[in-house]
């Protein structure tokens, strides 16, 4: 079917003139501290407190605005512990969210003109009838459950109020299968409770601290990196292993530069290691855990020699290493990380991670990790939802410690198909570009197809608009009430966002837009407030404070109830695991059926010709979300691929230098990424920050800029444990001329 044809916004006609904003330069001329403007900053403007919506560590801050209504400056809340009064660059640069001129300006309904499938614009009132009825369609038809919700961030959590009133469950987000979830698991398993964001690792006091692949620095979550850059200069020893010379490699005092796909090979001769020397902390090991003598037989051959032939990391330098870690210890922190879905067996690779910490005893201990608390919200009252007759459970229920909806799974009920149980018809995206982060594109497009209503809210002409039937503008974070902000930390606290500025152009907020939809479906029940500040004002009433206070302080915080944040010496402590004590032997893995322990397993390599497509972040950016933003643009505007100068003299690149790239499935990038020759990179990888390659026309300053590496991810290897989409091992050819010309010849 053509039916859901991508269609290019751009046919609506010409946006504004890229004006590109120099605010962000002269507001935070060193990036890291875009405070250093706040003795400038006079009564004459007003002061608003929100928190950042430019990534998901929830930065609380104070946004300035002028009798125009222009936001004239964003900045850190001192008081927060998520960003100790200081934004990072994507934070400074949120106000370039809202003066985005490519911004989304009306509702959108999909038409056809003389035979060419368009957007026209439309009310709001006109958009959401058309809405409410397809949800009354779909549950009259096939069941409130078939409609499906993909979404992410704040916009998302009133859509899911919407969804679970309607009698739908199904319901997933990007941030779990294709990001964190298998090291949530992996960790539960072990410990009895999720790492979370933001990570309690105690990076302030830590006296080593251990990455695995987590490049923090150029992978901005703001107190981790102010924290680990105090570590750093309070001597803390960093050991980095990453295929590539990352910014956090370049402070480390080792850098491990492993053959990708090996990480579970080093950190299984890593317990040997701390095992066979007796380094590991035997107190710790004997009072708190389960499982030691199984692990201690399970990792006796794996030696630093044996992981050698494996990792390509010299057994003297794994042993240094390990003795390092444990002379810390229990100081120390193998850092979780936090986009982990690589190579399928992504759950085992967290245990592992998990298991290292308990050999060195740095669970709920002072520089490892604290024993994290947060405050409930109440929830504002309303009648009970319904119980679904099918959800994201029974979707993803061939993974057995699945603990969210898994998108693909949930992508792929859109595709019709005889064993197919759970039949989605019509899918609601909010807040999330999907063709941009989830894999296998010809899966998502047929799934697309396939469905028969598709309605996208989001702030910007994503790539992912081009296939709704609606969409819808909603307006940015520094224009709406969201709910209030509640994470665990050292000890709780919550934020609130109140709007800095009326909403730009014909732009709504989520919460309202979910109250319209629910409204005219006859759920009013649900939404009994006129706006969503009634919502906050009672919550914060409820908790012992006011919206007043709260805009006059922004953070408030509370005192711990949990008990002290690490553990006493020789305290007796239950962990929430199955047996009170932290599982180095996994039995519920076994009674599954998987591993108890963690086994390396060999992952296919790069066949000749090809080198394995690696990816990460970048400073200034987060994901797709932030490439068209006029102030980050400025900073970054397109990606580069990292070439190793060993494969540029095989092949023949320069720097600068466009190419194109081909998978081997046979994919070739829509668009051209320029080289950057660097011995940076490993000579069997390449390298390239994710988010770019955007081809949505609308989209003026990152159109075409750089290449998308999600549409290189064909190949996907599923995490068998709870369905996380590892996306590391795919491999591209690099071409020097445009393969998309060579066709049409
Ligand atoms: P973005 O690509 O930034 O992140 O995946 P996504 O959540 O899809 O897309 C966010 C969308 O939300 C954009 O369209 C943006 O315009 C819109 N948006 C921003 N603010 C608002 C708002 O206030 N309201 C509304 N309605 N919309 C808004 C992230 C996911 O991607 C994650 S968490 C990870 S860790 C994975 N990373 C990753 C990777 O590194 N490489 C590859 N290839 N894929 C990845 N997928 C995953
Ligand atoms: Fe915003 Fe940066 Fe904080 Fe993320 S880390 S919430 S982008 S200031």
């Amino acid at each position: 079917s053509s039916r859901r044809k991508f269609i290019k916004i751009s046919a609506l006609g010409l946006g504004g003139l890229a004006a590109t904003s120099t605010a962000y330069k002269l507001f935070a001329s060193n990036p890291i501290l875009g405070d250093t403007i706040k003795e400038n900053i006079t009564k004459k403007f007003v002061r608003s407190a929100t928190y950042c919506e430019v990534c998901f560590w929830k930065c609380a801050a104070w946004a300035y605005t002028d009798d125009n209504n222009n936001i004239k400056k964003i900045i850190g809340n001192e008081t927060d512990p998520h960003c100790y009064g200081r934004l990072c660059p994507r934070g400074t640069g949120g106000v370039g969210m809202y003066a985005d001129e490519d911004r989304l300006k009306t509702p959108l309904i999909r038409t056809t003109i003389d035979g060419e499938e368009t957007f026209r614009e439309a009310s709001w009132d006109e958009a959401l009838d058309l809405i409410a009825s397809k949800f009354k369609h779909v549950k009259e038809i096939y069941g409130a459950e078939s409609f499906a919700l993909l979404k992410h961030g704040s916009p998302g959590k009133h859509l899911e109020h919407l969804f679970k009133a309607y009698g739908s469950d199904t319901i997933a987000e990007p941030a779990y299968a294709q990001c964190r979830g298998a090291r949530e698991a992996g960790f539960a398993l072990t410990y009895g409770s999720w790492v979370g964001s933001p990570e309690p690792t105690d990076i302030r006091d830590t006296k080593c601290l251990v990455l695995i692949g987590s490049h923090i620095g150029e992978n901005m979550h703001n107190s981790q990196v102010q924290e680990m850059s105090d570590a750093i200069d309070n001597g803390a020893t960093i050991i980095t292993v990453d295929p590539r010379f990352s910014t956090a490699a370049s402070k480390s005092q080792h850098w491990l530069a492993i053959k990708p796909a090996t990480d579970i090979a080093l950190m299984l001769a890593w317990m040997n290691v701390l095992i066979e020397e007796g380094l590991y902390d035997k107190a710790y090991i004997k009072k708190y855990t389960n499982g030691f003598d199984e692990l201690k037989d399970h990792v006796l051959n794996f030696t630093p020699e044996w992981a050698y032939g494996i990792t390509t990391i010299k057994p003297e330098e794994i042993r240094k290493t390990a003795r390092k870690m444990a002379n810390a210890a229990p100081s120390v922190i193998i850092h979780p990380g936090r986009h982990v879905s690589w190579y399928g067996d992504d759950t085992q690779r967290a245990r592992a991670m998990a298991i290292l910490n308990g050999l060195l005893g740095s669970w709920g201990r002072r520089g490892g990790f604290y024993f994290k608390e947060k405050i409930s919200v109440p929830k504002f009252p309303h009648p009970d939802y319904p119980h679904p007759k099918w959800d994201w459970k029974d979707i993803g229920e061939k993974f057995p410690l699945a603990q969210m909806g898994i998108t693909t799974e949930v992508i792929k009920c859109a595709i019709p198909s005889e064993d197919n149980k759970y039949p989605v018809k019509a899918m609601m995206v909010a807040g999330t570009n999907i063709t941009k982060s989830i894999p296998n594109k010809k899966l998502l497009e047929e799934a697309m197809d396939n469905l028969e209503f598709m309605v996208v809210m989001d702030t910007m002409p994503m790539d992912v608009t081009g296939y709704a039937d609606v969409v819808l503008p909603e307006c940015t974070y520094l224009e709406r009430y969201d709910g209030i902000r509640s994470a665990t930390n050292r000890a709780p606290s919550i934020a609130v966002r109140v709007p800095a500025v009326k909403p730009k152009y014909d732009s709504k907020p989520g919460w309202w837009i979910a109250k319209q939809i629910g409204e005219r479906i006859g759920l009013g029940e649900y939404f009994k407030y006129n706006d969503y500040k009634e919502v906050i004002e009672w919550q914060l009433q409820e908790m012992g404070t006011s919206l007043e206070e709260m805009n006059k302080i922004g953070v408030k915080h509370f005192p711990r109830k949990s008990g002290p944040l690490y553990l006493k010496e020789n305290e007796n402590h239950e962990f929430p695991t199955a047996s009170g004590k932290i599982e180095l032997y996994s039995k519920e893995l076994k009674d599954l059926g998987f591993d108890p322990l963690p086994v390396y397993t060999k992952h296919p390599e790069p066949p000749q010709g090809f080198y394995r497509l690696n990816y990460g972040r970048a400073p200034m950016h987060t994901f797709s979300r932030t490439a068209n933003n006029p102030n980050l643009n400025d900073l970054k505007s397109e990606n580069n691929l990292w070439v190793n100068p060993k494969v540029a003299r095989i092949i023949g690149l320069k720097t600068g230098q466009s190419v194109w790239l081909r998978n081997q499935d046979k994919i070739t990038s829509t668009f051209s990424i320029k080289v950057r020759v660097t011995e940076r990179i490993r000579w069997d990888s390449v390298y390239m920050v994710h988010g770019f390659g955007h081809d949505n026309k609308k989209l003026s300053r990152a159109f075409g800029k750089g290449i998308n590496d999600t549409e290189m991810i064909t190949k996907v290897a599923v995490d068998p444990i709870m369905g996380g989409t590892g996306m590391r091992g795919n491999f591209v050819e690099i071409l020097t001329e445009d393969p998309n010309k060579t066709l049409e010849i």
